[in-house]
């Protein structure tokens, strides 16, 4: 790979030249020797009976009068994109809702007081979610209202959570959480999802060969599942989370490669699921252990993280970040990675292969996450031994540290940023005092100063230049007044820019947001967490309606949604739980629906019909910006500001 083709970010191209010094392959190399395949990619192969694969001919250019094609079965062009679609829908919502489960548990453990190492964190949030999930906080003692034991508030909400994957009737309840208006819609179309699980399930059957052949059908149940993750499985595990371990509150922190310290151990969390790296950042703070790296020659434990987990350590403790999705083993190839921690999710297998040619220990610990290589160590997490095994976790590090070889090259670059923000602390950063919540956020909307909001979220592909697509987009979108909340890899290539900083408005942004900006003291990028925290955003919309005067719905808001670098079909599960309620979303690369242009058609225009949100797909990224800010002026004329 040409480094300076594969990214923008000079750390990263440091690291591919160093990493081709050592003929080590890495996710750069191995882009440009791979080709993809075009039928899958267009999204008309179907594999989901063995008289295929049935891979539909190309279609002519916008394909005149019938489509004829069609496979063995007799399955349309259309039929199997929907297929393929609402089967990645069921990847990536079972993918954020399992992790929502396992948090639950713990969640439970901690309610039921069986561990020592979580416990009820934040009793405030605790309070707010309770009655959302039908949970009383208060009693009738006699005729006198009075508050409800904590302890019995956290055990019921831990009873009525768990069984949002698979009550056997009545709706999510969490759906009640959206604007009246879209609940309704919602309920209208037949949409509302029963429990997580079955929503899922029921993907996998409908898809199974000879079940359902209407793609209008079948989109709706990839509707419905999408709907399970965003206002259920996702935003349980960040309710849950920020209850456990404490809702994020603006931190100070730094972002990219240049956080590790040649003179320090570094350990290395990646993944997904916070429940062990909470522990993890407390043991290695920990003057025990701190004193223990002293003693092995090191100058002291220096934490870093990579995917989300980085962004759920983050915010809630200010941990630097390390790394995006494709920088994972450019981590190791520094030399300096005494350790690398992994969950779930968005890990390369390869980190193995890359971890062999140095001394790092490479730890998986989640049971149904397990890598084939003999160098990769597994220490399985179980919530009742998780201060011992973080501990453990630690140790091998500290003991790993006088292991290195003499080939340490940590690329010198970092950019400090200000993340850890959520609904509550933009709430008290644009809020108003006496009218409403999200007071300030909307009258600075009316009047003009800020154009409109965007979520701009999602990975890194390889397929696409690392990094130039998310900051292309976001800088368009800042220049023109509009605020951008972001998650996930786009959350940190922004931060690796420099433009999680309140300084970064003076800079980047047109002068209504930068003035809005600078008399809060925000960044014009608002980083709100992990993927999972996308419900953030969702919950951030719902205030906006709730604060009045920008209609009465998620789609009348002059607001757009965006993954500039997707890659993961948890982002087309995220894409679609927005389109689902009302947001116009963008994506960048490519989407699996350029086969079959009629199903495109009906997930972009005919969608805006049904919900009012709708799918496109722009590569370009300043045409990409361009176009959520048209349709940003669009809602803005319909509402007459
Ligand atoms: O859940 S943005 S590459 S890290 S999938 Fe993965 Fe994509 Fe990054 Fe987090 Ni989200």
């Amino acid at each position: 790979a040409n480094p300076l083709e594969a990214t923008i970010d000079v750390a990263s191209q440091e690291m591919i030249v160093r990493a081709q010094e050592l003929g080590i392959d890495t996710v750069f190399d191995r882009a440009v020797t791979m080709k993809p395949c075009a039928i899958g990619l267009q999204g008309i192969c179907c594999k989901n009976c063995s008289m295929g694969p049935c891979r539909l001919p190309l279609p002519k250019d916008g394909i005149e009068g019938e489509d004829t094609r069609k496979g063995l079965c007799g399955a349309t062009a259309n039929t199997i994109a929907a297929r393929n679609f609402i089967r990645m829908i069921a990847g990536g919502a079972s993918a954020h809702s399992d992790h929502g489960r396992c948090v639950a548990e713990v969640f439970m453990a901690a309610a039921r007081k069986e561990t020592e190492a979580y416990q009820i964190k934040d009793t405030d949030k605790l309070l707010q979610i309770a009655p959302a999930l039908g949970v009383d906080i208060t009693v009738d003692v006699d005729g006198e209202i009075k508050d409800r034991d904590i302890d019995e508030i956290a055990l019921e909400v831990a009873e009525v959570a768990l069984a949002e994957w698979g009550k056997p009737e009545g709706e999510i309840l969490y759906m009640k959480r959206a604007p009246e208006a879209l609940y309704e819609k919602w309920k209208k179309l037949g949409v509302l999802p029963r429990n997580i699980d079955r929503e899922i399930v029921e993907i996998m059957h409908r898809t199974h060969m000879g079940v359902d052949q209407d793609y209008k059908n079948l989109m709706k149940q990839g509707t419905r599942a999408a709907l399970a993750d965003g206002w259920g499985g996702s935003m349980l595990a960040t309710d849950l989370q920020d209850v456990l371990f404490g809702t994020p509150y603006p931190v100070q922190s730094e972002a990219n490669l240049g956080i590790m310290k040649e003179d320090h151990v570094n350990l290395i969390v990646h993944g997904h699921e916070p429940v062990l790296s909470e522990i993890l950042v407390a043991v290695a703070q920990s003057q025990e252990m701190v004193d223990y790296a002293k003693e092995k020659g090191a100058k002291g434990i220096q934490l870093g993280g990579i995917c989300c987990t980085a962004n759920e350590i983050l915010q809630r403790h200010g941990i630097p970040t390390a790394a995006t999705f494709l920088q994972q083993e450019l981590a190791i190839i520094t030399g300096a990675c005494d350790a690398m921690v992994v969950d779930i999710q968005c890990i390369m297998q390869n980190l193995a292969n890359v971890a062999k040619c140095f001394h790092t220990k490479l730890i998986t610990t989640h049971p149904i996450a397990k890598m084939e290589q003999d160098n990769v160590i597994h220490i399985e997490f179980d919530e009742a031994y998780a201060l011992e095994d973080a501990k453990k976790i630690v140790k091998m590090a500290i003991d790993n540290f006088e292991n290195r070889s003499s080939e340490v090259m940590i690329p010198q670059y970092k950019s400090s940023q200000v993340a850890g923000f959520g609904v509550e602390s933009i709430q008290y950063h644009l809020g108003g005092t006496f009218r409403g919540t999200y007071y300030t956020l909307n009258d600075n909307i009316i009047n003009g100063r800020i154009r409109g909001i965007a979520g701009v979220v999602g990975c890194n592909n390889a397929r696409t230049k690392h990094n130039d697509g998310h900051i292309k987009v976001v800088k368009e979108l800042i220049k023109n007044d509009v605020i951008v909340l972001t998650t996930g890899c786009n959350a940190i290539a922004c931060a690796m820019e420099g433009l999680l900083t309140p300084e970064a408005a003076a800079v980047h942004c047109g002068p209504g947001l930068a003035e809005v900006c600078e008399t809060v003291g925000i960044p014009p990028v608002l980083h709100l967490g992990s993927c999972v925290d996308n419900s953030r955003i969702l919950l951030a919309a719902t205030e906006v309606v709730k604060a009045g005067g920008l209609g009465n719905d998620i789609c009348d808001l002059p607001a757009a949604g965006s993954a500039p670098e997707w890659m993961s079909e948890k982002a087309i599960s995220i894409g679609h739980y927005f389109v689902a309620s009302g947001v116009y979303t963008v994506f960048g690369v490519t989407l699996p629906t350029s086969g079959a242009p009629v199903f495109h058609k009906y997930i972009s225009d005919e969608f805006e019909k049904i919900t009012g949100g709708k799918w496109d797909l722009e590569i370009d990224p300043i045409k990409h910006a361009q176009k959520m800010i048209a349709h940003i002026d669009k809602k803005r004329a319909e509402l007459g500001i």
